[in-house]
């Protein structure tokens, strides 16, 4: 099963990118429960951010072969606490999100990130410019024909 789990606190971008790389039209919609589709599970942001939900996404990522992490690349603060990505027995990669815009700062989403236990490197995106986007589609692709899907 070559099925990814986007994790990453409230607006980080999950909804987003997953609309991206399955090529449907980008548009906000806030997501409100854990949502399953062949490729990808995504979940609310709040399931990361409130701690009495880290067991959602423990279990979820037990019907994955991989789990994104994403960071919005402009918020000051980061909700992954210490380690966090070693709760999961599959790999992490960690997702930089919104590098377009003017107060994104790549470092320091860097440093949450690796905070989180997570190594690089890290994949930068920007679904309003398509930055990044390449990598993550090759990642997919290489996904789907190692669990062949
Ligand atoms: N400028 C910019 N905005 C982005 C980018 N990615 C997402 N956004 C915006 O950020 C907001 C939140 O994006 P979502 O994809 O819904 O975030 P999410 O992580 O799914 O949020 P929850 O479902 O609440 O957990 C939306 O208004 C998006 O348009 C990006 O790369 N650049
Ligand atoms: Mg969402």
């Amino acid at each position: 099963m070559g099925r990814i789990l986007l994790i990453g606190g409230i607006g980080a971008g999950k909804t987003s990118i997953k609309q991206m790389l399955m090529n449907e039209q980008v548009s906000y919609q806030k997501t409100q429960m854990l949502d399953f589709s062949h490729v990808f599970i995504d979940c609310p942001g709040e399931y990361l951010e409130i701690p009495r939900f880290y067991h959602v996404l423990i279990d979820a990522s037990h019907q994955v072969s991989e789990i994104w992490a994403l960071q919005d690349a402009t918020k000051e603060r980061s909700f992954y606490p210490p380690k966090f990505s070693k709760v999961f027995r599959k790999p992490v990669i960690g997702i930089i999100t919104k590098v377009d815009l003017p107060k994104a700062n790549i470092k320091r989403a860097s440093s949450f990130l690796n905070y989180a236990g997570i190594e690089e490197p890290f994949y930068t995106t920007s679904v309003m410019n398509k930055d990044g986007v390449a990598p993550l589609r090759m990642r997919l692709r290489e996904l789907n024909e190692l669990y062949n899907d």
